[in-house]
């Protein structure tokens, strides 16, 4: 079994200490950070999702799975977010009210930071509120709203409609993604953005900001 793959398989069976030490190997043998994230942590995560759906993992074990894979991306945090450069603009995050799920939030948050952006992580379960709160305290240039759940993806309205009504929303951009959220939904909501994964979502928010 190559490295990728027994690092995806230590995800799968949930073992936090063999993903950290797998995870470290495969950076001293020279394997590309992404490729680790993708080809092993995600790859194992994917598993973990179909094991899910069909009955054969119940919460528990995607919990364990869950932190394993916190294990690695630990680990590749620095070489992710590796940048000497000044923030290029400040990037507030946070999954949205009702939503617990915040593995691929922080691989955003990750990637955003590598891209050389200051990110404000507001966590899991935040309400319309408390971004309104935290865009006053920080006042990012961009937004970024995370969900995975099919009934919290609804809940992203709410918080564009409160930005709205607070008279925020002229000043900062805002992107949506996660699992169930398209670029059909985005645009129904009145985002600016979407983007499928971490890495386009580095690439969308440049966009945005005409940065590229
Ligand atoms: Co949850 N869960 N879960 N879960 N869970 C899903 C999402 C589910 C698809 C599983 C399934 O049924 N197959 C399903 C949702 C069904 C639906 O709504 N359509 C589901 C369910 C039903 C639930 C519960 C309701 C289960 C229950 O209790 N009965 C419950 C809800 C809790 C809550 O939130 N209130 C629940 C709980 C949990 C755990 C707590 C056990 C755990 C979360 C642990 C944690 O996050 N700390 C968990 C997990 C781990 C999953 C799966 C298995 C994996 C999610 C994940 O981390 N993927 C997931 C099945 C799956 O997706 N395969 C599932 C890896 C991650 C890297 O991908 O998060 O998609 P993802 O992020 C990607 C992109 O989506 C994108 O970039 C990331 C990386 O490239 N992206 C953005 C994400 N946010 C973005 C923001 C952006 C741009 C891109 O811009 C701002």
């Amino acid at each position: 079994m190559g490295l990728l793959q027994e690092i995806a398989e230590a995800v799968i069976t949930g073992k936090a200490p063999k993903v950290e030490e797998l995870t470290k190997k495969a950076l001293e043998e020279g394997l590309e950070p992404a490729r680790v994230l993708n080809e092993g942590l995600i790859a194992g995560m994917n598993v973990v999702g179909e094991k899910f759906r069909n009955n054969e993992y119940y919460v528990p074990e995607v919990l364990i799975a869950a932190r394993a894979m916190k294990a690695g991306m630990a680990v590749l945090r620095p070489r992710l977010a590796e940048t000497g450069v000044k923030p290029v603009a400040k990037f507030l995050i946070g999954t949205v009210k009702g939503d617990l799920h915040d593995i691929g939030k922080n691989l955003v948050a990750m990637m955003m930071e590598g891209a050389g952006f200051e990110v404000i992580d507001l966590g899991v379960d935040v309400s319309p509120e408390k971004f309104v709160e935290a865009v006053e305290k920080n006042e990012p240039q961009v937004v970024g709203l995370s969900a995975l759940l099919t009934t919290t993806m609804l809940n992203m309205r709410g918080v564009i409609e409160t930005l709205e009504k607070t008279g925020h929303r002229k000043h900062v951009k805002v992107i949506v993604g996660g699992a169930p959220v398209t670029q059909s939904f985005a645009d129904e909501i009145g985002a600016d953005g979407y983007a499928p994964d971490a890495a386009s979502a580095v690439e969308k928010v440049k966009e945005m900001l005409n940065l590229n």
